[in-house]
């Protein structure tokens, strides 16, 4: 039953690992050392699957035992000579970097007799599967998304609708406010004198919806019967130019 649970734990790890790289203290609680039993480290590494990328650490107090990277054939007869890499200080980190068996051992004479040594195999990164699974799933959406946003037909419809009429008189009265214009000033309302000519005074202008054309009406009370007519050729001579 125990032995089920622990195949189910390492089953899970398993699933686990290989999605990102992992850091391994080598021998876990027992560090790296003179082990009780000489099968330890590999009962450490059973269960265990190592990939490209993963970090082994070894705990140890510098002097007391070192890391040497050697051969098989140095690895199974313990012999420290000429090791492919030798780390003295503890504790020492060593990058998983290359696929396939990486064979350690402690040059101390007798540690690795007594057990010191370790083996892993270490599988190529597993972490490429996932990456291109998501690629094809992603390019298809954009270019569905794009040709939706090209039939506007804006100029033809822009006349039509109500918000665009809504919102060009508004910013013109709130800038000013309505005003107030005196037609043709201190000359008033009036037959005009020469050199003066109402549709000059109107050019300079820009009338907006709301504003206001004001007269001195005591001025021009005996006239007032012209004033309508004569209001409403302003009007057209504003808008034309023009008057007759
Ligand atoms: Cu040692």
């Amino acid at each position: 039953m125990l032995k089920m649970l622990l195949v189910t734990v390492a089953s899970l790890a398993a699933t686990f690992h290989s999605s990102m790289a992992e850091t391994y203290d080598v021998g876990d609680a027992l560090g790296w050392t003179i082990p009780p039993s000489r099968a330890a480290y590999s009962n450490w590494t059973s269960g265990k699957s190592f990939a490209v990328g993963d970090v082994l650490v070894f705990k140890f107090t510098t002097g007391m035992h070192t890391v040497a990277k050697v051969t098989k054939t140095n690895f199974d007869s313990c012999n420290p000579a000429g090791p492919i890499s030798l780390t003295t200080n503890g504790p020492a980190s060593i990058n998983l970097s290359t696929a396939g068996e990486h064979y350690f051992l402690c040059t101390i004479p007798g540690h690795c007799d007594a057990g010191q040594k370790l083996a892993v195999n270490v599988s190529a990164a597993p972490s490429t599967s996932p990456a291109p699974a998501p690629p094809p799933a992603t390019p298809s959406p954009p270019p569905v998304a794009e040709p939706t946003p090209v039939p506007t037909p804006e100029p033809t419809s822009s006349p039509s609708p109500s918000p665009a009429p809504k919102t060009s008189p508004a910013p013109a009265p709130s800038k000013t406010g309505p005003k107030t214009y005196i037609v043709g000033d201190s000359v008033g309302w009036t037959i005009p004198p020469s050199g003066f000519s109402y549709q000059t005074w109107a050019r300079n202008k820009t009338f907006n919806a709301g504003d206001i054309l004001g007269t001195y009406k005591n001025q021009f009370l005996s006239q007032h019967v012209h004033i309508n007519y004569l209001l409403l050729c302003l009007e057209i001579i504003i808008h034309f130019n023009f008057c007759f």
